[in-house]
C-alpha cells in the first residue's frame, strides 16, 4: 500500500493503476442513482464538507464519541481495507457514526462489500491502491494474520481515528487508539487503554483500567474485568471471560466460551473453564 501525498490528479493521470478518491459506482447495478449510490455520494460529499470545514460535521454526527485525550471520534472519510463479513458491518458501524466512507479497498474486486445493494464501491487490490490525501484508512478484515499482514504494508500515519457506534458506551476516561472499531453495544469503561485497531466487537465488556493491544480482536460478548490486560494481536473468542486482573500475553488464542483465571503467556492457546493450555496461538 503507497501513501500519496500529491494533490488529488485528473482522471486517468499517472500509473494504470493508482486509483483515485472518486465517487464509487456499484459494480452490479451500474446504476447512478441507485439508493446505494445516492448513499454513497452522501458520505463522499459529506467528507469533502468536513475536510474543509470542520465545524460542520457535528451537524451531521451527533454521535460522536469524545475521546479522554481530548481528540474526538474520526471526523475523516475512511477507506475499508476488506470487504467481507466483518466490513459490512464495520461499514454500519461508520454510516450510524456519521463517519463517511469512500470505497473498499479488497484483493477482490467482487468482494460481498462491493456487490451488497447498500455496500460500496470497490476502490482497488492492496497492493496497487494509492490513499488519497484527505482519507484514512480502516482494517474491517477480522483474521488477525491477514490484519497483521495488511498493516505492515500500510503508513501509520494514514489510520482513521476511532470509530465509535453510537450504541456503546465510551467511558470519556478511557483511551482509543487509532484504527479502533467499537461496535454496537459495547462498554468501555472508565481508564481502560484500546490500542491501535483493535477490534471491540458487539456487546463486549471492557472493564475499567484493563490494557489491550494493538490489533488484538475482543470477540462478541467478551468479558475483561477490571485491570485485565490482553496482549497485541490477540484473540479473546466469543463470549470468553479474562478475570479481573488477569493477563493474556500477545498473540495469544482464548477460546469461546473460556473463562481466563490465571495469567497466559505470549503465544499460547488456552480454552475451557477455567481455561488451559491446548498448544500455540496465532
Ligand atoms: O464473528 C464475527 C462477528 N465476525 C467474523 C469476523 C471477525 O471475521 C466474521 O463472521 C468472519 O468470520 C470474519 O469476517 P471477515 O474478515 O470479513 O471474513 P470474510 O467474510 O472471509 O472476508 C474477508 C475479506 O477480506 C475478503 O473479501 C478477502 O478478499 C479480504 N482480504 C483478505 N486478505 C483482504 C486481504 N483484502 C485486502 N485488501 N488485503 C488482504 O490482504
Amino acid at each position: 500500500m503507497l501513501r500519496d501525498r500529491r494533490p488529488m490528479q485528473p482522471p486517468n493521470a499517472g500509473t494504470e493503476q493508482a486509483v483515485r478518491f472518486q465517487i464509487p459506482t456499484h459494480p452490479a447495478s451500474g446504476c447512478a442513482y441507485s439508493p446505494a449510490s445516492i448513499g454513497r455520494r452522501a458520505d463522499l460529499i459529506l467528507g469533502r464538507l468536513f475536510s474543509f470545514w470542520p465545524g460542520l460535521d457535528p451537524i451531521f454526527a451527533p454521535g460522536r464519541t469524545a475521546m479522554a485525550d481530548g481528540r474526538t471520534m474520526s471526523r475523516m472519510p475512511v477507506i475499508l481495507i476488506g470487504g467481507g463479513g466483518h466490513a459490512g458491518v464495520v461499514l454500519e458501524v461508520c454510516r450510524a457514526a456519521g463517519v463517511p466512507v469512500v470505497g473498499v479497498v479488497d484483493d477482490d474486486p467482487d468482494c460481498p462489500l462491493a456487490r451488497a445493494p447498500d455496500g460500496v464501491g470497490w476502490l482497488g487490490r492492496t497492493d496497487s491502491f494509492v490513499i488519497p490525501d484527505g482519507a484514512g484508512y480502516l482494517i474491517a478484515i477480522g483474521d488477525l494474520a491477514a490484519r497483521a499482514r495488511v498493516l505492515g504494508l500500510l503508513d501509520a500515519g494514514l489510520a482513521s481515528g476511532p470509530v465509535v457506534h453510537p450504541s456503546a458506551v465510551v467511558s470519556p476516561a478511557a483511551r482509543l487508539g487509532d484504527g479502533v472499531v467499537v461496535m454496537p453495544g459495547a462498554v468501555v469503561n472508565r481508564a481502560a487503554d484500546i490500542g491501535d485497531h483493535a477490534i471491540v466487537n458487539t456487546r463486549t465488556v471492557v472493564e475499567h483500567d484493563c490494557m489491550v493491544g494493538a490489533n488484538a480482536h475482543l470477540a462478541p460478548g467478551s468479558v475483561l474485568g477490571g485491570g485485565a490486560s490482553v496482549g497485541a494481536g490477540t484473540l479473546i473468542g466469543i463470549q470468553a471471560a479474562v478475570l479481573p486482573g488477569v493477563g493474556v500475553g500477545e498473540r495469544c488464542v482464548v477460546g469461546a466460551g473460556a473463562v481466563v483465571t490465571r495469567n497466559v503467556p505470549d503465544g499460547a492457546t488456552v480454552v475451557g473453564v477455567p481455561a488451559r493450555s491446548v498448544g500455540v496461538g496465532v
